[in-house]
């Protein structure tokens, strides 16, 4: 039994001296340290390869997380006792890389570089290998295979769909009938801006679709996931109908000190908790919002997220930014800035992104979004609301576009590069915005949106908005938990 501590440490090319091998041994979780300790030196890069009694008591003492958290150490809060090994990989970013500030001759650009990555999915796909151009397709008269950017969307007098479609040599106009009722009901869920796929045949001056093609998602593998994953979003701090207390008890919780046994069990797996936006409420967002305040200033506000944030030290925070946050609404929207946001920034587990981004958790793709474009899908396609976010999310990774609708509610800066392509699939995509969870696996990918910490405000009155809030979506081991702090 005892040998079983050098042998793991043997395996994995360290030597332990007497003192290291009686304090691990002594240590009430010994095998559990082992593994910690490993990984930790291995992934150090230093090359030592004795270790002493002396560096398992700094490696101890040094860990923020031995430090007790709480009064209650009990047997279930033990674990927690030993340090994380983080694997966080930003794996896109436009923080750094927004360059206009969304001039209009820019425009052009900024849509040639979204058909081109759209258009480049589309031609990889089998359906549409042998394309045409559009000048090609309408002087041709049998079958046309095109690919184009949508510009114009109507219906005519008998309800058949026309839609203008174009590309870098022209445009045509394509006709969806109602009695092709498969692609006439696919028909009603494309928007303008987005890319398509049409295959068809060409009579006269128009083009009969036969088949809509979408960039698409593949079904993917599921991976496997052996630590929880917190998703918030829309906390809404210094609001008058922030939710302190449920939040409260949410930072209760996570600290393993709330909640029966099995969601102090799940609580005590958490590594990462991720925040897609609105972490807090903002200042002069809608008419009329500082009569909802109760911090009216912004950084106080976000001195007081950081107050909250700073009794979660054992997890790593990933925090984007919503339409809420001190940053410039136009999406990409960079990280939320040091200078509004100090405190926060002093966390020293938090990092901070762009809305959107993708993240890498231990290897499990996050694709984070606020999903301020969910207004624009919900005002536009028949059969899309605020209610059912995980049918818009489905939408958008088929069209391969976080805010495919262009000038409406959603401010998108015409960058050089058009961010909001989704050009990587994600295992996870996480959204907020609309303060209504939900959840969906769709091709294997989750989709997950948060819901919210803020009770309703007299805007959403208005829109009829009825929150769910306080419900906090967890994935644990790979399968969602629904926690509630209400
Ligand atoms: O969004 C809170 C809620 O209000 C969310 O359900 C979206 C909705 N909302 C926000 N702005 C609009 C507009 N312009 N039209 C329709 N619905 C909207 P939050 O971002 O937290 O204010
Ligand atoms: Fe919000
Ligand atoms: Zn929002």
């Amino acid at each position: 039994m005892t040998d079983d501590i050098i042998l793991k440490f043997a395996d994995a090319e360290i030597l332990l001296d007497e003192t290291a091998y009686h304090k691990i041994k002594a240590f009430e979780d010994s095998s559990q340290l082992v593994n910690s300790l490993i990984n930790h030196l291995t992934m150090s890069p230093s090359e030592m390869l004795v270790l002493t009694g002396d560096q398992v008591e700094e490696y101890l003492g040094n860990s923020e997380i031995y430090s007790p958290l709480s009064k209650k150490t009990s047997e279930m809060a033990q674990s927690k006792l030993l340090p994380q090994e983080f694997d966080l990989q930003i794996l896109k970013d436009a923080s750094q890389k927004s360059y206009t500030n969304g001039e209009i001759k820019d425009l052009s650009s900024y849509f040639k570089n979204r058909y081109q990555k759209l258009k480049d999915l589309l031609i990889s796909k089998r359906e549409l290998a042998d394309n045409q151009s559009i000048k090609e397709a309408t002087s041709i008269n049998d079958a046309v295979k095109i690919v184009g950017m949508i510009n114009d969307i109507r219906s005519t007098k008998n309800n058949h769909k026309l839609i203008e479609l174009e590309d870098e040599t022209g445009s045509a106009t394509v006709l969806i009938h109602n009695e092709n009722h498969e692609v006439f009901e696919q028909a009603e869920r494309l928007v303008k801006d987005e890319v398509v796929g049409v295959l068809g045949s060409r009579k006269g001056t128009l083009i009969m679709a036969n088949e809509l093609i979408n960039p698409g998602v593949p079904r993917i593998d599921e991976k496997p996931m052996d630590f929880a994953t917190v998703f918030l979003s829309d906390i809404h701090i210094g609001s008058s109908t922030f939710l302190a207390d449920a939040f409260d008890r949410f930072i209760q919780w996570i600290n393993g000190n709330y909640g029966d046994e099995q969601q102090q069990e799940i609580a005590n797996n958490v590594k990462y908790v991720v925040v897609a936006g609105d972490i807090v409420d903002g200042i002069g967002v809608y008419p009329s919002q500082d009569k909802e305040l109760t911090i009216k200033d912004i950084h106080q506000q976000y001195e007081e997220a950081a107050r909250l944030f700073g009794d979660m030290s054992h997890v790593k925070i990933i925090i984007a930014p919503g339409n809420h946050d001190a940053c410039r609404l136009a999406e990409p929207q960079p990280a939320i800035p040091e200078d509004y946001a100090k405190g926060l920034y002093e966390l020293k587990n938090a990092e901070f992104v762009s809305n959107p981004a993708m993240v890498s958790l231990d290897g499990i793709k996050v694709l984070i979004y606020h999903g301020r474009s969910f207004d624009d899908m919900a005002m536009t396609v028949k059969g899309m609301s605020h209610q059912q976010s995980d049918l818009i999310m489905k939408e958008l990774l088929e069209k391969r576009h976080l805010a495919p609708i262009y000038g409406e509610r959603t401010p998108l800066a015409s960058e050089i590069e058009d961010h909001l392509v989704i050009d990587d699939v994600p295992d996870v995509f996480h959204t907020g915005h609309v303060h209504i969870n939900s959840y969906r696996r769709y091709k294997g990918i989750h989709l997950i949106n948060s819901g919210t910490f803020q009770s309703q405000t007299e805007f959403q009155k208005i829109y009829n908005i009825v929150p769910t809030t306080a419900q906090v979506p967890v994935i644990n081991n790979g399968s969602l938990k629904m926690l509630d702090f209400s």
